[in-house]
């Protein structure tokens, strides 16, 4: 079988220098000859993008279910995409994927003090739109294209607050923000479960300590994807599949 192209994901919290790295990581790709298409999500290029954008800077309101389902959509406007990239061997360095659409969603319905396991798994009231759960929230990204390596970059809430604190965007509040970590963690630890099981095809999930020195965070991303840079034989994965 031909080797296609790497598929790799970053994902990470507010300040964790996510933008920043993946933009190195792009270039030392480029840097060592190999072609490498980036993607980002959400585009807010497309029609659907275009409404995420609004309810991101809230211009709009919509109901957290259909934002959800909003930026699963914008996933499968590009899926096709994606597909063609790998295909022709390109690496894919993708800014953000279906584990944020989840991490966000379900963080939506948490505690300020999660408790997970209680929580995300607890029976849904009578007579109310059911809140949003991890099994729920996985459904329309199931059968994605999934990455070979998921780079969640990590930060803690303190760190964060000495980079400057949060934006003005929807979701940028340091309350929702840890949160979002919680569920990232608890995702993390399904994924890695699963990938030693060998049952899912999310790939591999490796958590990056990025509230190290900018340098230090650089260097490890690039032992991760190095070994990456000649493509894969594997065909690729369907998420959650
Ligand atoms: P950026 O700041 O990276 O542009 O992200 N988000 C993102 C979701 O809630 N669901 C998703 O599926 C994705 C991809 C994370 C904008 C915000 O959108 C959130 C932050």
């Amino acid at each position: 079988m031909a080797r296609r192209g790497a598929f790799v994901v970053v994902e990470g919290l507010d300040r964790s220098g996510k933008t920043t790295q993946t933009d190195i990581l792009r270039q030392r790709i480029q840097e060592a000859g190999k072609e490498v298409a980036c993607v980002k999500f959400p585009d807010r290029s497309t029609p659907i993008g275009k409404m995420i954008d609004l309810y991101l800077r809230s211009q709009s309101d919509l109901d957290d279910h259909v934002v959800h389902l909003l930026f699963s959509a914008n996933r499968w406007e590009l899926a096709s995409t994606i597909l063609s990239h790998l295909e022709q061997g390109k690496l894919v360095l993708c800014d953000r994927y279906a584990f944020s659409g989840i991490a966000f969603s379900v963080a939506k319905i948490l505690p300020s003090q999660p408790s997970l396991s209680t929580t995300i798994h607890s029976e849904q009231s009578f007579g109310k739109l059911s809140p949003i759960n991890l099994t729920w929230a996985r459904a329309p990204d199931s059968a994605l294209p999934s990455p070979d390596l998921t780079l969640f970059l990590d930060v803690s809430p303190e760190v964060a607050y000495t980079r400057g604190g949060y934006g003005e965007e929807r979701y940028e509040k340091a309350d929702m923000q840890s949160r979002v970590r919680s569920v990232f963690e608890e995702i993390g630890r399904e994924v890695s479960a699963d990938a030693g099981e060998g049952k899912h095809g999310n790939g591999k999930w490796i958590v990056i300590d990025a509230g190290r020195e900018m340098h230090t965070v650089t260097e490890e991303i690039w032992r991760h994807v190095q070994p990456l840079l000649d493509g894969v034989e594997s065909s690729v994965g369907r998420l959650w599949a």
